[in-house]
């Protein structure tokens, strides 16, 4: 397997700093050698070029830096299908959920029928007329659905990137009463805490792989750290009591490296400046060394 890393240090979609240092926290983890030990061929392709809050004026816009984030989506997206193209599985390090916008794109313009599996706390399924916040990682997945602002569903030249019934999301428990709404209507397939409490995660992969797997040329994993819990992975932006452990995260990811059906993956909202001697950066790579097929035996 060959897979190469690109980095994008993007803290614009959650409007806080510290987020756009993930993509080095994550590698100063030991990411590329935990990689290579398990036999994989690791290209770094360093970061995609994202301009810091700091250089711009205006800040009164509802959904803040729209078009800084639209046009480094578009480079990401770039980065993702040439990686793909290469004969690589992309492995995008971010830098706040609204990165996942650009990888989306990058696969689906390639792959044309993708699947998607967002494991996340949140939804991020508000649009301009729903967000709470104005913060534009908490729309991208709406957004890959083709629901939301225009300037960010036509990313790519083309709208949707993913159906509904390709996708699914996993491990919410924190959605806001208008998102709520959107999400019930979207027909997209959700996997709640409750559900996981209920049936164990063990099922629900079963089904996230067929649901996100069949019919579809490859699946997208977006991968949220404040699905886990805030004792796992105290290092993210907002997180949120009751969430998974390591071990239900860690089988997720070697049922989805089993299953064969993961064209590319992310993994967003490690920020080293909330976490504790980078402990979040480490488990993340934990988590994508499984993802990408280490055994522990
Ligand atoms: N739902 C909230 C919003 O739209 C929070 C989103 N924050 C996230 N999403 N970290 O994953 O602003
Ligand atoms: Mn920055
Ligand atoms: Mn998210
Ligand atoms: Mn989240």
């Amino acid at each position: 397997m060959k897979v190469r890393i690109i980095g994008v240090p993007m803290d614009l979609g959650a409007d806080r700093r510290g987020v756009d240092m993930g993509p080095s926290a994550i590698r100063y983890a030991h990411l590329q050698q935990r990689l290579e030990e398990n036999g994989i061929i690791v290209e770094d392709g360093g970061n995609i070029e994202v301009p810091n809050p700091e250089s711009r004026k205006i800040k009164d816009e509802k959904l803040k830096y729209l078009h800084e984030i639209v046009e480094s989506s578009e480079r990401t997206a770039d980065a993702v299908s040439g990686a793909i193209e290469d004969g690589f599985k992309p492995l995008v390090l971010g830098g706040d959920h609204s990165i996942a916008l650009g990888s989306v794109t990058g696969v689906s313009r390639v792959l044309k029928k993708i699947g998607l599996i967002w494991i996340d706390a949140h939804g991020d399924f508000n649009t301009q007329d729903t967000t709470p916040s104005g913060n534009i990682h908490g729309m991208i997945l709406a957004a890959s659905l083709g629901l939301g602002h225009e300037a960010l569903t036509n990313v790519g030249g083309f709208s949707p990137k993913v159906l509904p019934e390709n996708t699914v999301l996993i491990g919410v428990r924190s959605i806001d009463r208008d998102e709520k709404r959107l999400i019930r209507e979207s027909g997209i397939n959700v996997f709640t805490m409750n559900d996981i409490d209920q049936c164990g995660m063990r099922n629900v992969m079963k089904k996230a792989i067929k649901l996100a797997g069949g019919g579809t040329a490859g699946v997208h994993l977006s991968f949220d750290m404040d699905v886990l819990d805030p004792m796992v992975a105290p290092g993210v932006g907002t997180p949120v009591r009751g969430g998974i452990t390591y071990r239900e995260a860690a089988l997720a990811m070697e049922m989805l490296a089993e299953s064969g059906i993961i064209r590319s993956l992310e993994f967003v909202e490690v920020n080293p400046i909330l976490d504790r001697g980078n402990e979040t950066a480490k488990v993340a790579v934990g988590l994508i060394a499984s993802a990408l097929g280490e055994e522990i035996l």
